[in-house]
């Protein structure tokens, strides 16, 4: 049987376009999210496609998050490939004068969230000796950027917790890694920038970003790796950026 892979944030950007590619290269799929209409309208795209479920809750809420994945009909409940996806930004400031609201979203969504998620699955991977844990982390999880600061924070927990899971998963032959992106553009800054649509904008403006698609295509290629081989860290970036802060910007 075709593998089946279960995608958070499967709503928008990356998450969206993994779940496009993978139904067109016959993966089942759990696509997850909160927003119900975007997950029925993927769901309806997708399933002329391939087998698809939908799961919608928040992954701040642990409750939620178990009794999801509890739930799962009997022909979705062997997840042999997780891709911890869900994440965002929120704002962007000087640690002296952040929000600590931001902070708790960006902790309890990018860090808590992808633990909470994990450890519903884990458990029936450890069971049958198999699957395959992909965090999306990202550069910022890498290096450090001006007013970063807790952003950077939560995708350095997402890098230590790749390598936390490969070292203590290793023993029943699960594979974990991670993919770090650099740029996409989707909506990541205009959640960023809470709807401020036109600096979300200017984030890109000048230079050729990544689109959600090619992290996509790299998510494929790590998936489609044979069983010997595992793809433990990726950084993906634009060709303009050099790092967090180097950009060849179009003058
Ligand atoms: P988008 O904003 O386009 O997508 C974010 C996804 O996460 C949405 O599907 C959203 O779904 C979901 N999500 C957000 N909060 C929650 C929540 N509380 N519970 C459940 N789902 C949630 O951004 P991207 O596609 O760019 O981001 C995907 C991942 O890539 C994130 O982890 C981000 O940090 C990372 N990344 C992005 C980069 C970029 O430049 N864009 C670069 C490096 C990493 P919904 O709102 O329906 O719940
Ligand atoms: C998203 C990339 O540079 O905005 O993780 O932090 S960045």
């Amino acid at each position: 049987m075709s593998k089946t892979v279960l995608i958070t944030g499967a709503t928008s950007g990356i998450g969206k376009a993994t779940a496009i590619l993978f139904a067109v290269k016959g993966f089942r799929l759990i696509l997850c999210g909160r927003r119900q209409e975007r997950l029925e309208a993927l769901q309806n795209e997708l399933g002329k496609k391939t087998d698809v479920h939908i799961l919608n809750f928040d992954v701040r809420n642990k409750e939620s998050v178990s009794n999801a994945i509890v739930a799962l009909p009997s022909n979705f409940t062997e997840i042999d490939i997780l891709i911890n996806n869900a994440g965002n930004a929120h704002g962007l400031d000087p640690i002296e004068s952040g929000n600590t609201e931001d902070w708790d979203a960006m902790l309890d969504i990018n860090v808590k969230g992808l633990l909470y998620v994990s450890k519903a699955i884990i458990p029936k991977m450890v069971e049958r000796k198999s699957g395959h844990i992909i965090n999306i982390g990202s550069t910022a999880g890498k290096e450090v950027y001006p007013k970063g600061n807790v952003y950077c924070a939560s995708k350095h927990a997402v890098d230590a917790l790749t390598t936390g899971m490969r070292i203590d998963l290793n023993q029943y032959g699960i594979k974990v890694g991670a993919v770090n992106p650099g740029a996409v553009e989707t909506e990541f800054s205009n959640v960023r920038f809470k709807g401020d649509d036109e600096k979300a904008d200017s984030v890109y403006d000048g230079f050729d970003p990544l689109v959600a698609e090619d992290i996509a295509e790299t998510l494929l290629f790590v998936v489609t790796r044979p069983k010997h081989v595992n793809i433990s860290d990726l950084i993906v970036t634009p060709t303009a950026q050099a790092s967090a802060t180097v950009f060849n910007k179009r003058s």
